[in-house]
């Protein structure tokens, strides 16, 4: 290749790195508005472009009624396709705002918006609260509809630092595992059928947080980000998941460097997009593993790239691995009700198999399953999950008994009802415990032979608002499993 011939490569940004409190505006997120606005406005002059605003949400889930025609309830959660659709979905999207910028538009990339590295930057960003641009017009990155109970982020109220932890998504080395009775690996589990609208098995962990966190924090009980439907509605979507996305290439760089899956079944599956022109495109999960060579972008403030030759040996799936055994469950209901804690107890009994010899002197894995959830409609609120928390013990995540949080995101397409392969398949998630059963072992507040599981709002009662009448959740089955 020439000099000269060098394909571009547009950065994506940290957007508290270009808008700050006192000055929102830069060109890049000023862009932004201002093409946002023409989609929405595009909606009104021709409804049935697929590059309008409505009809871009409509992609990820409708809202309303299906339309003949309209390419629409495509988004994969719950799954090993998570994190490479909405690439694709994303990128597709970034063209099409580029092209309502004209030269401008040439070296845009959507900025990503990282929760988790600066506790300030919890806040939703200035430019997304604001309900005006600088030249007085009305701002299209403002939306009333976000999380009126707490936080109330259009007041610039902090998301919780339970909602933006990667701790437990960067601690999974594999990407996909398909071991009965563990986590699901960080991108999530292999699917089958491949095709899954709604949750396939147990989210992965990014998937749950802070992908699932954070959606549900800045969209609280009401608001558009709290449930698939909706969510691409909110501006702030596209910058959630620019971060989500940017994620996925901080873990693969991490040390010891962590690899995606080699399988055909994950490498060769293509979905139905919309281009910048409206026209339908076809992506496969190989057209966009490398984010600058193929897709023409990268993150800012990225590690290094992991040595290509170290990657050949690591490890992507689990096929293979010997599954984990259940050792207790829960088989009646546990509702939550708002603000109020819920137990169950799970009577343990002790592994059947005997491990082997390798694993003897080594501690367990231990997992906790959280299965068979329903519900009609987000809570809007997170579930903190606590082991043996005593009955007087403040439900606190800085806490050794500090599990996991549930948001329940997408729960009410996961309830839904239907038949055979398009069934949806209810929420699920699993969390590695490993870590707490060891510390509430050293603490002396572990019993083998069974295990209370608390759920409590990670907020106090007064700061949780109106979500403290949240709607109801039902939890199908809570189970242990040893691996
Ligand atoms: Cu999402």
């Amino acid at each position: 290749m020439k000099e000269g011939d060098m394909p571009t490569i547009r950065v994506r940004q940290d957007i508290w790195e270009l808008g700050t409190e006192t000055e929102p505006w830069h060109p890049v997120i000023e862009g932004y508005a201002k093409a946002v606005r023409a989609m929405m406005d595009l909606a009104g002059q021709t409804p049935g472009d697929p590059r309008s605003w409505v009809n871009q949400a409509a992609i990820h889930e409708r809202n309303g009624p299906s339309v003949f025609g309209r390419l629409e309830a495509q988004c994969q959660h719950g799954c090993w396709f998570f994190l490479p659709w909405h690439r694709m979905y994303l990128w597709q999207f970034e063209q099409i705002i580029r092209s309502h910028l004209g030269g401008a538009g040439d070296d845009w990339a959507l900025p990503y918006w990282n929760y988790s590295d600066n506790p300030d930057h919890r806040k939703l960003p200035p430019a997304f609260r604001t309900e005006t641009l600088p030249d007085g017009s009305s701002n299209a990155l403002y939306t009333e509809d976000r999380n009126t109970a707490g936080p109330r982020v259009n007041a610039g109220e902090p998301l919780d630092g339970v909602a933006v932890s990667v701790t437990d998504a960067m601690a999974e080395q594999v990407f996909a595992r398909s071991t009965p009775g563990t986590t699901a690996g960080f991108g999530g589990g292999r699917t089958n059928p491949l095709f899954h609208h709604s949750a396939a098995g147990p989210a992965g962990p990014l998937e749950i947080t802070p992908h699932g966190s954070v959606h549900v924090q800045v969209g609280g009980p009401n608001g558009l980000m709290a449930s698939f439907g909706t969510a691409a509605l909110d501006p702030i979507f596209w910058l959630h998941h620019a971060n989500i996305d940017r994620l996925w290439e901080v873990w693969r760089r991490a040390q010891p460097p962590r690899a995606n899956p080699a399988d055909s079944a994950w490498l060769s599956m293509g979905f139905d997009l919309i281009d910048e022109t409206g026209a339908r495109a076809k992506m496969q999960v190989n057209d966009v593993l490398d984010t600058a060579a193929q897709l023409g972008y990268t993150y800012a403030g990225l590690p290094a790239p992991a040595p290509a030759a170290a990657e050949k040996e690591l490890i992507a799936m689990t096929d293979g691995e010997r599954p984990a055994e259940m050792i207790g469950a829960v088989e009646e209901p546990v509702v939550l009700a708002g603000a109020a804690r819920a137990k169950a107890s799970v009577k343990l009994a002790a592994p059947r198999r005997p491990r082997e010899a390798g694993l003897i002197d080594s501690a367990p894995a231990t997992y906790l399953h959280i299965e068979d959830v329903v519900g009609e409609a987000n809570p809007g609120l997170l579930y903190g999950i606590y082991v043996n928390l005593a009955d007087g013990d403040e439900a606190n995540p800085d806490s050794p008994h500090f599990a996991g949080t549930v948001s329940f995101f997408g729960i009410e397409v996961a309830s839904g009802e239907g038949e055979g392969e398009e069934a949806p398949h209810r929420l699920h998630y699993a969390f590695n415990i490993s870590n707490v059963v060891e510390r509430l072992r050293a603490e002396g507040r572990w019993d083998p032979n069974s295990l209370d599981v608390t759920f409590a709002p990670v907020r106090g009662l007064e700061r949780l608002g109106q979500a403290a009448a949240a709607p109801t959740v039902q939890i199908g089955r809570v189970s242990v499993y040893v691996q």
